[in-house]
């Protein structure tokens, strides 16, 4: 019992009512020993049938209000964007991290009901979705462990590391953690840590190593490259659950909520804090954040349901908090998502302050945040009320997953259960004038798979001269309305023909090690499909872009000229090279050379007494010895 009581001690006050709530005469079940056994148990607690109607009343509940609310919006999907249809799940998208191969895993817990009616924890439920074709694949957690509430984050190779997970029927930590492989989709149990977290977050620092905090136990401890784990002894502060934590540009890790106090942790040796002024008058419990562009961090919502919004500067000695505009809606429970052109979405949450779960108060519009102007846009309404342990995740195709919701006491008690997901596609995606159509995208025919800091490298697509904006979004890892990674890194770029220049920041901690989503986006504001990029400091740098040709032309004589023999012609030529310098420039008659000049201005008088048609060409040679010949000039060269 001492397990739960300092559960309820340290939770989050909508959790520890959720405890309170959870149905009392709810007995635990004989200890099952196997899997199938579980698979039992689950059905015993909910039969099929059972879970299939709790899936219908949330649905049907829902359907009402997101009526309402939809058609307080425009109908045309290019301003309001638009809803999939809702898919049942094989899980609840509590726990949702988007691999490398564009695929998303997920997973919940044991079963359906809330986590602490069972009381064995040796598996969990996950899935990896296919959002190209909508198939589930199963890859229950098989390690002897429920990952349940865990914190996780990618590494720097794109297999997702997790802190933490579920015990018993007390809701106590485990010490495991756990490695997901996208390519094989297994599971492996990594170092143990020196004590069990449940709640806590995960960070992936710019060393490549991650750090863990809280989840109950206060002193951090970080994961090395090796894989072993080391603890941050002189670190050790008392956080909320799901601390919200990010590598700043210093290098330093940025707090910034949900409590009121920032503040940044230096991970090296026992590491320390250093404390800075309130972001605000809210504790945050239960709102959201993003980065959404280099050293700036947007909150918004949270505690009471605030429908407020900050935005928060790191880049500095000091954190600088700045007022933006308000939501639509006041929310909790919400999720803030990143979206393709770097704006960013809120879905779902309740508007009534409810701690995890109110079927009356759900906010089903999705409003979409633009960091050039501050504003919010209300936008289309989705199905199905997403709030307690919902996600939502922006896919590699610029439209987000939004899935998830129940699995707990309250849930139980008022019926909520959302064992399913929809898709959502912005405003972004469709043409402007109102047919409802689909806009061209710009595509990415070219980039390389990895990519260092302080280099540039090219991005071939069809569609350069029109491209306004090229970034690089790290794959998401998201859960309890907490993005544990995620960011947004605009890279400045330069326009060729068919091709992008674009430049890796040279500051490491804009961009920590790891895999990112490439997406360029046009000058009618419409993503690419994301290219997925590996920022690999390890990597050799890249090499040279291949040598530009020079440029030249004759000037002088004008084609078509008439001289008297004898006579003497003057040639003249420019030349320039993009990448280089012009090493000479070649006069030719026909296949002739008359001469070759070192430097300009390129000139050359031919003197000339034999009549006829002359066919006279300047050549321009560069620096990597490639030539470019001019257009021809015919001049006639006739008698006195
Ligand atoms: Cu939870």
């Amino acid at each position: 019992m001492s397990g739960l009581s300092l559960g309820v001690v340290r939770l989050a006050p909508g959790l520890a009512l959720a405890l309170t709530l959870a149905a009392p005469g709810t007995a635990l079940g004989a200890h099952p020993d196997t899997p199938a056994e579980h698979h039992a148990e689950d059905h015993v607690i909910h039969s099929a049938a059972t879970e299939r109607r709790l899936n219908r009343k949330t649905r049907q509940r829902s359907a009402a209000e997101s009526r309402v609310e939809a058609a307080a919006v425009a109908a045309d999907p290019g301003q309001v964007g638009e809803w999939g249809p809702v898919t049942n799940w094989p899980v609840v998208g509590i726990h949702a991290a988007l691999l490398p191969n564009g695929k998303v895993l997920a997973w919940d817990s044991v079963g359906d009901a809330a986590t602490e009616k069972f009381p064995t924890h040796d598996f969990t439920r996950a899935t990896v979705y296919d959002p190209a074709t909508g198939t589930h694949q199963d890859v229950r957690v098989n390690t002897g462990h429920n990952v349940f509430c865990a914190g996780f984050a990618h590494l720097p190779d794109g297999s997702l590391f997790l802190a933490g997970g579920n015990r018993d029927a007390q809701l106590s930590g485990i010490v495991q953690t756990h490695v997901f492989n996208p390519t094989t989709n297994t599971w492996t149990l990594g170092s143990n840590m020196a004590a069990g977290r449940w709640y806590p977050s995960v960070t992936p620092l710019t060393n490549g190593e991650m750090l863990i905090t809280e989840g109950r136990p206060d002193v951090p401890e970080v994961r090395r490259t090796d894989g072993t784990l080391r603890t941050l002894t002189t670190a050790s502060l008392n956080l909320p659950l799901y601390p919200w934590l990010d590598v700043a540009p210093d290098g330093r890790v940025f707090y910034s909520g949900p409590d009121q106090t920032m503040r940044k942790l230096d991970p090296a040796g026992g590491g320390s804090w250093q404390s800075f002024g309130q972001r605000d008058t809210i504790n945050r419990s239960y709102g959201s954040r993003a980065v959404y562009d280099v050293g700036k961090t947007l909150v918004a919502g949270g505690g009471p349901s605030s429908n407020t919004a900050r935005v928060i500067d790191t880049g500095g000695a000091t954190p600088q908090v700045s007022p933006t505009s308000a939501m639509a809606f006041g929310r909790r429970q919400h999720n803030l998502t990143l979206l393709a052109d770097g704006s960013v979405l809120a879905t779902g949450g309740n508007s009534t302050g409810a701690g995890l779960i109110d079927m009356n108060g759900g906010v089903y519009n999705a409003e979409r945040w633009d960091p050039a102007t501050g504003q919010w846009t209300t936008l289309a309404a989705q199905a199905v009320t997403r709030q307690y342990h919902s996600t939502a995740l922006l896919l590699p195709d610029g439209r987000v997953l939004s899935s998830g919701g129940g699995i707990c006491g309250t849930c139980d008690d008022v019926g909520y259960l959302a064992k399913n997901a929809e898709v959502y596609t912005p405003p972004y995606l469709y043409k402007k004038d109102g047919s409802g159509e689909l806009a061209p995208r710009p595509d990415i025919t070219g980039a390389p798979d990895t990519v260092i800091h302080g280099s540039s490298f090219q991005i071939t697509t069809p569609n350069a001269a029109s491209i306004q904006k090229v970034g690089l979004i790290r794959l998401a890892s998201q859960t309890h309305s907490v993005e544990m990674e995620q960011r947004y890194v605009p890279l400045t770029f330069t326009r060729g023909s068919d091709t992008l220049t674009a430049n890796v920041p040279a500051n490491p901690h804009v961009a920590v090690p790891g895999v990112y989503m490439l997406v360029i986006v046009d000058d009618a504001g419409v993503p690419s499909v994301a290219k997925m990029v590996t920022v690999d400091p390890a990597a050799p740098p890249p090499p040279p872009p291949p040598n530009q040709p020079p440029t030249v032309s004759l000037t002088s004589p004008a084609n078509g000229a008439t001289f008297r023999s004898p006579a003497t012609i003057p040639l003249r030529a420019t030349a320039a090279d993009p990448d280089g310098s012009v090493t000479r420039v070649d006069f030719f008659r026909g296949g002739t050379r008359l001469t070759q000049d070192t430097s300009a201005p390129y000139t050359y008088d031919w003197s000339v007494s034999a009549t006829g048609n002359y066919t006279l060409t300047a050549r321009a040679i560069d620096n990597a010895d490639v030539t470019t010949t001019s257009s021809p000039v015919t001049v006639r060269v006739r008698k006195r």
